[in-house]
């Protein structure tokens, strides 16, 4: 059993759509990021890092952080995630750096601009729209030649970085514009644990 500390966003969705998949017995522990609750001294214990996703393992107590390492994590240790063969690991993990690296902080910023900032700022937001474009046109000519992001097999970089893509509504980006992606995202939400991770995230409350 796993007690996954989540938020309804992109990197706590993830989290529950690979539990889904992997068919592990987990239950939801709602962290809520408006109230501070990763800032307390309980959760600083579970992540130094004050952010979810957490990932703890109720039968040994061990933890672990960062949404990617929890998805390696558990992709390694339960088949249907990731290839068998370290050569097509090598490629989900480059395409899980990508994303925690690239596509989460720069759509986050952009996110966080349109949305959040208590202040309007153009050249911030040209800068992330900007780069945010740049990022989606990678995904774009990587799903013209693979029919998922790491190649033949759905996997966990799929997970990590549909959360982040399928937002793109409320990045103010025209999904039109990238016809590989709009596809992708279209088959990948149409998975059933993926709609089941989104009803456990978004309702934690409940499970
Ligand atoms: N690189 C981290 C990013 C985690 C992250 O930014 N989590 C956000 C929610 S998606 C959060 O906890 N924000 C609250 C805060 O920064 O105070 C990961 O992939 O887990």
């Amino acid at each position: 059993m796993y007690t996954a500390y989540l938020a309804d966003t992109p990197n706590g969705r993830k989290i529950a759509i690979a539990l889904e998949k992997l068919e592990l017995p987990y239950r939801v522990q709602s962290v809520d990021l408006g109230a501070g609750e990763q800032h307390t001294p309980a959760f600083l214990r579970l992540n130094p890092n004050g952010k979810i996703p957490v990932l703890v393992n109720d039968h040994d107590g061990s933890t672990l952080f960062e949404s990617n390492a929890i998805l390696f994590h558990l992709a390694t240790r339960h088949d249907g995630l990731i290839p068998a063969d370290t050569a097509g690991r090598d490629t989900v993990l480059q395409w899980l750096f990508l994303q925690a690296a690239s596509i989460g902080p720069m759509l986050g910023q952009l996110w966080w601009f349109r949305h959040a900032s208590p202040t309007p700022n153009e050249q911030a937001l040209a800068r992330y729209t900007k780069e945010a474009r740049r990022l989606y046109d990678v995904i774009e000519r990587r799903l013209a030649v693979t029919p998922f992001v790491a190649g033949d097999a759905y996997t966990v970089a799929d997970i990590a970085c549909w959360t982040w893509l399928v937002t793109h509504d409320e990045l103010g980006l025209d999904i039109g514009a990238w016809p590989a992606v709009a596809a992708w995202l279209d088959k990948v939400g149409a998975r059933p644990a993926v709609r089941r991770g989104l009803v456990r995230t978004a309702e934690p409350a409940h499970v």
